[in-house]
């Protein structure tokens, strides 16, 4: 048992910049010694990718890939590529999720049918597409991992559309895990509590939902990336072998609290 992912092979989706959650996965999936295949949606997170690889030490064994998780061909281009780059696969990130934002706020009755359909694509089928792809490649048995908000499990205020999005991701993970148990392949999702990233830059509310964490939280204390990160590592090693289909809390402890 060990926590080296030295040799190993890892697709991390969602870096938009340093406070990405999935950049905070990619440091520590980097000092385990994996090799990352970098996936982004907009050019703008590729130019900030390359300059984020500019400050690691040996970041030429990483690949960064475009894959728009609305476009099936696009995913499956990128897994192509990397089969032929790589050929194993051992683990997927995938901290993706967008919703309109007129829709992030007041009641979620007022939803469209297009908004909604458009936060459970980009959200949630974009998981089951890319385990789809990702499990011919994981010859070896694998770990895919994603990101929820516990939103998906009660009402919070202005999460609205992107609540039942997740609530539909952490079903994904149970279904997923069901199916591709038998090859070898774990599927879990971390259910982080607020973090400032540019998702949750201009959303309603994201101040106060972050200072009650600081006050009223078991640990009384705010999440961090790296607090992320570090479950994401256990995820993605041999030290959760009998771990799947688990929505692991990394909230300071607040989904246990009225
Ligand atoms: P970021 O804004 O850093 O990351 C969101 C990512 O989603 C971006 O990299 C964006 O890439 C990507 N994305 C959106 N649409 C697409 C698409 N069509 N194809 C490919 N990529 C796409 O925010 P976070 O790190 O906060 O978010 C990561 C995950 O964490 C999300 O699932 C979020 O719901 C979840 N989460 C966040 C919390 C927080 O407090 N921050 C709390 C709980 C969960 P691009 O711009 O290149 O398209
Ligand atoms: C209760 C809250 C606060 C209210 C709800 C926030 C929901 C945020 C999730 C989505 C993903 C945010 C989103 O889609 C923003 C976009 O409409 C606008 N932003 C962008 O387009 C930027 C540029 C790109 C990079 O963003 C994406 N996503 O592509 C929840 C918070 C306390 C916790 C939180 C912030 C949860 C979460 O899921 O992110």
């Amino acid at each position: 048992m060990n926590l080296s992912l030295e040799n190993k092979h890892f697709v991390v989706m969602g870096v938009a910049n340093k406070r990405s959650i999935a950049w905070g996965i990619a440091e520590a999936l980097h000092s385990a010694g994996a090799r990352i295949i970098f996936t982004y949606g907009k050019e703008r997170s590729k130019k900030n990718i390359d300059k984020l690889l500019e400050g690691l030490d040996d970041a030429s064994r990483h690949l960064v890939l475009q894959c728009d998780v609305t476009d099936d061909a696009a995913i499956d281009e990128t897994f192509a590529t990397i089969k032929e780059k790589l050929g194993v696969l051992h683990g997927v990130a995938h901290s993706v999720a967008f919703a309109n934002k007129e829709e992030l706020e007041g009641e979620f009755v007022n939803t469209s049918r297009e908004g909604f359909l458009l936060a459970q694509n980009i959200s949630s089928y974009s998981l089951t597409a890319i385990a789809r792809a990702a499990r011919p490649l994981m010859t070896e048995g694998g770990s895919i991992i994603t990101i929820s908000y516990l939103g998906g499990e009660r009402v919070v205020k202005n999460y609205n559309v992107m609540g039942v999005a997740k609530a539909s991701l952490e079903a994904s993970v149970m279904y997923l895990a069901n199916d591709l148990g038998q090859d070898g392949i774990r599927v879990n999702a971390i259910s982080a509590g607020p973090i400032r990233t540019l998702s949750a830059k201009g959303v309603s509310d994201f101040n106060t939902v972050a200072k009650v964490i600081e006050e009223r939280a078991p640990l009384r204390r705010s999440i961090t990336k790296e607090d992320v990160a570090g479950s994401a590592l256990f995820l993605f090693s041999d030290l959760s072998t009998a771990v799947t289909g688990e929505v692991l809390h990394v909230d300071s402890g607040y989904h246990t609290i009225g």
